[in-house]
C-alpha cells in the first residue's frame, strides 16, 4: 500500500500545477535540482568542512568523505562563478535564517548594536525582529522608509551615527526598489560598522545584472538560493576573505550540525543553470513582467507603495478598499490564486491582518508566464476584489 505521504504529495503538486503562484519567494526548481535533492548524498554525513580548504580549516570529522569534499569546493567555485567574485563562500546553512545567524554570530557579541530595516516596513524576521533570537540577543535599532515608501538614505545614515551600530544590515522581503548599496556601505564606513547585506530575494537579479552588486562593497552578504536564484531550500553566506574563518565556524560547529550534501547538490546544480543566459533572460522577464502587471494594478486605480517596482515584486496597498490583506489572500487562494498578505508602510491593522498584498513574478514566468498573461492575473485578482467590495 502506497505511503499516505505520497498521497499528500500527490495533493501539494496538483496544487502546485492548477494555482497561479504569485508568492515572491517561492519558484520552480528545475528535475535536475530536483533529482539532486532526492539523491543518495541524504544518506551521508559530513560535519566539517572540505579537507583542503584555503582557510586552512579543519576537515572533516567522518570517512567516505572524498566526493562529498569535490562537491562542496564545486559548489563554492560554482557560487563564486555566479556572482563574479572571490568573496570566501560557505554553502552549508540550512536556511536564510541559519545563513544570518551565522553571520551575525561570527561578527557580533551579544549586546552589540545593529542597525536594520524595520519588519514592517518591508525588513525580515531575522533582522532584529524581537521575537526572534536577532532581536532577543542583540541591540536592535531600525531605519524606516519614508512616505512614499522608499528606504530613508538620510533616516539610516542619522540612526547610523546615532547609535553607532557593530552591524549596518541592508535587504529586505518586501521592497520593490533598487538598494543603494554603494550609499549603505559609505554609511557604515563613517559609522565604524560591518556592512551585511541579505540579498535573498534579489539575489537572482544580482546574479543576472538586474539588480546593483553588493560585492567588493559589504562584508558580508548572506541569501537564500531558492527565491529568484532558483534553487533548493537553502542558504549561502559570502564574506571577505579575511572574515572566513570566522563565518566558517560560526557555521560549523557555531551554529549547525552535519551539511545537508543532497542540498549542498542541488545548490551546485542552481549555481550552474545561473551561470547560463537562459537564466539571465529568465530575470530580465520577472522584472518586465513585475512592471506590466504593476501598471495594470495602476491603471485600474489600485495604490502600489513607491508608485511602482524595479525589480521581481511589488505591494499593493489596499488602504482605501476597506479589505484587509488577509481577507483578499484568503479569498483569492479560493479562487486559485496564492500569494501573502503584508504589511504596507505606517501599517495600522496588526501583521495577522494587514492593509496590504504582496505580489511577485518569479514562479509564474519560470511556467512561461509574459507580460500578457499578467495583466490578465491583474484583471482577474481586480474582479474578485470588486465582488469583495460589492459584498461589504
Ligand atoms: N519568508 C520569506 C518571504 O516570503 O519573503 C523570507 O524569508
Amino acid at each position: 500500500m502506497p505511503s499516505k505521504v505520497f498521497e499528500i504529495i500527490e495533493k501539494e503538486q496538483e496544487r502546485q500545477n492548477r494555482n497561479i503562484e504569485l508568492i515572491a519567494s517561492e519558484n520552480f526548481v528545475s528535475p535536475d535540482v530536483m533529482r539532486a535533492v532526492g539523491s543518495c548524498l541524504t544518506n551521508k554525513y559530513s560535519e566539517g568542512y572540505p579537507t583542503v580548504r584555503s582557510t586552512g580549516s579543519r576537515g572533516r570529522y567522518y570517512g567516505g568523505c572524498e566526493y562529498v569534499d569535490e562537491l562542496e569546493e564545486y559548489c563554492c567555485d560554482m557560487w563564486r562563478k555566479v556572482f563574479r567574485t572571490d568573496y570566501h563562500v560557505n554553502v552549508q546553512p540550512h536556511s536564510g535564517s541559519s545563513a544570518n545567524i551565522a553571520a551575525y554570530m561570527s561578527l557580533l557579541s551579544p549586546g552589540d548594536a545593529v542597525l536594520a530595516m524595520n519588519l514592517n516596513n518591508g525588513g525580515h524576521l531575522t533582522h532584529g525582529a524581537p521575537v526572534n533570537i536577532s532581536g532577543k540577543l542583540y541591540d536592535m535599532h531600525f531605519y524606516d522608509v519614508n512616505a512614499h515608501g522608499f528606504i530613508d538614505l538620510e533616516d539610516v545614515r542619522k540612526k547610523a551615527l546615532e547609535c553607532r551600530p557593530k552591524l549596518l544590515l541592508a535587504g529586505a522581503s518586501a521592497y520593490s526598489r533598487k538598494i543603494d548599496f554603494a550609499a549603505f556601505a559609505e554609511i557604515a564606513r563613517e559609522a565604524g560598522s560591518y556592512f551585511m547585506v541579505d540579498m535573498a530575494h534579489i539575489a537572482g537579479l544580482v546574479a543576472a545584472g538586474e539588480h546593483p552588486s553588493p560585492f567588493g562593497l559589504a562584508d558580508v552578504i548572506t541569501t537564500t538560493t531558492h527565491k529568484t536564484l532558483r534553487g533548493p531550500r537553502g542558504g549561502l553566506i559570502f564574506c571577505k576573505p579575511e572574515l572566513a574563518k570566522k563565518i566558517d565556524g560560526a557555521v560549523f560547529p557555531g551554529t549547525q550540525g552535519g551539511p545537508l550534501q543532497h542540498v549542498i547538490a542541488g545548490k551546485a546544480i542552481a549555481a550552474e543553470e545561473a551561470c547560463t543566459e537562459a537564466f539571465r533572460d529568465y530575470i530580465r522577464q520577472v522584472v518586465r513582467n513585475a512592471a506590466a502587471m504593476c501598471k495594470a494594478f495602476q491603471e485600474m486605480g489600485y495604490q502600489v507603495v513607491t508608485g511602482g517596482t524595479d525589480n521581481h515584486l511589488f505591494l499593493l496597498d489596499l488602504t482605501d478598499t476597506g479589505l484587509t490583506g488577509k481577507a483578499v489572500q484568503e479569498e483569492l487562494d479560493r479562487n486559485g490564486i496564492t500569494l501573502n498578505k503584508n504589511c504596507v508602510p505606517n501599517e495600522t491593522r496588526s501583521p495577522a491582518q494587514t492593509s496590504g498584498i504582496r505580489i511577485g513574478t518569479p514562479a509564474m514566468t519560470t511556467k512561461g508566464y509574459r507580460e500578457a498573461d499578467f495583466i490578465r492575473v491583474a484583471h482577474e485578482i481586480d474582479r474578485i476584489i470588486r465582488e469583495m467590495r460589492a459584498k461589504q
